[in-house]
C-alpha cells in the first residue's frame, strides 16, 4: 500500500500554502486534519525550497517546526521533518519525528549522515545538485535517469560509511530540483530504473510547475491537484513506496482506484 506524506509547510513564503498558518495551533490543527484525511505521515517543513528561495537560519527553522512537531506527536500523528540541517533533524527527532526528509540527500550539511545514523530514523535522501538560488543552471544531464541514479548511488555509498543502515533509506528523484519539465517526466516514466537501486522510492510531484504542461494555459496552482493525483496512481502502480502531496483526499481517491483495479473490488 503506497504511503501518503502530507505537506505541512510552516514557512511565511512557501509557494502553495505558505503563510496560511501563522500560529502553532493552526498548523497543528491542519496537520491533524491531514492525518484524519488519510495521510500516513505529516511532513513538516520550515524552510522553503521554492526556486530562488533564500536560506533560513537553523535556529529560526527550529522555532517554526519544533512546537508544531511536538503538538502533532502529542496528538498521535506520525511526523516527518523536511530539513537539510542536521541540527534541525536532531531536534525534530528528539521532539518525536519518525522520519528525516532531506531534499539535499546529505549534501547541504556534512553532519547529516552522522545524525541519521545516531537517531536511527527513516531517512529520505532526495537527488539534489545545489541550493534553490542556483538550481536552474544545474539542470544539465546526459541522460537524466542514468545520471540521477548514479548520483543517488554515490550518496548511498557515502552514508553507509557514516553508519547509516540500508533499511533506513528511502530514495527520491527530486522532481523539480535542478530539473526541467522533460527531466521530471522522464524520471517518472522510467522510475523502475531507480527502483533497481534496491530502496523504497518516494515521489514528490505535488503542484509542481511541470504539471502545468498538461493543463490549459493559465490554469491555477490548485488545478494541479488533479494531475498530482493521477501521478500518485501511476506511481503506486509502478510500486513506489510513498507520494508526498498537498491535497490528501484526491490522492487517497486515486490510490483507492489503484487498489480496486488490482483487487477487483473496492473496500
Ligand atoms: N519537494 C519539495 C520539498 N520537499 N521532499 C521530498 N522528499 N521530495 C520532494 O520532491 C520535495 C520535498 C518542494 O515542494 P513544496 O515547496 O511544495 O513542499
Amino acid at each position: 500500500m503506497t504511503q501518503v506524506f502530507a505537506i505541512l509547510n510552516v514557512t511565511p513564503d512557501s509557494f502553495s500554502d505558505g503563510g496560511q498558518f501563522d500560529s502553532v495551533d493552526e498548523a497543528v490543527a491542519r496537520g491533524i486534519e491531514l492525518a484524519r484525511q488519510g495521510a500516513d505521515f505529516v511532513d513538516v517543513g520550515g524552510e522553503s525550497t521554492r526556486p530562488g528561495a533564500e536560506r533560513v537560519d537553523p535556529a529560526e527553522e527550529q522555532e517554526r517546526v519544533i512546537p508544531v512537531i511536538r503538538g502533532l506527536v502529542a496528538a498521535g500523528v506520525t511526523v516527518s521533518i523536511d530539513t537539510m540541517n542536521s541540527a534541525t533533524a536532531l531536534a525534530a527527532a528528539e521532539a518525536g519525528a519518525s522520519v528525516i526528509n532531506d531534499v539535499s540527500g546529505g549534501l547541504a550539511d556534512p553532519d547529516m549522515y552522522r545524525v541519521v545514523a545516531q537517531t536511527k530514523r527513516l531517512y529520505i535522501a532526495m537527488h539534489w545538485r545545489g541550493h534553490s538560488t542556483d538550481m536552474d543552471s544545474l539542470a544539465v544531464y546526459d541522460d537524466v535517469v542514468t545520471d540521477v541514479r548514479t548520483e543517488l548511488k554515490a550518496r548511498l555509498a557515502e552514508m553507509f560509511v557514516w553508519g547509516v543502515e540500508r533499511e533506513q533509506v528511502v530514495l527520491d528523484p527530486g522532481l523539480g530540483f535542478a530539473k526541467h519539465a522533460e527531466h521530471n517526466w522522464q524520471l517518472l516514466g522510467r522510475i523502475d530504473e531507480l527502483a533497481t537501486l534496491g530502496h523504497p522510492l518516494l515521489i514528490g510531484a505535488s503542484r509542481k510547475r511541470f504539471l502545468g504542461g498538461v493543463l490549459p494555459e493559465g490554469a491555477a496552482t490548485a488545478d494541479r491537484d488533479l494531475p498530482t493525483a493521477v501521478v500518485s496512481a501511476f506511481a503506486a502502480q509502478a510500486g513506489v513506496w510513498a507520494v508526498r502531496v498537498h491535497d490528501v483526499p484526491s490522492t487517497r481517491t486515486a490510490l483507492g482506484v489503484v487498489d480496486a483495479w488490482r483487487e477487483g473490488r473496492s473496500r
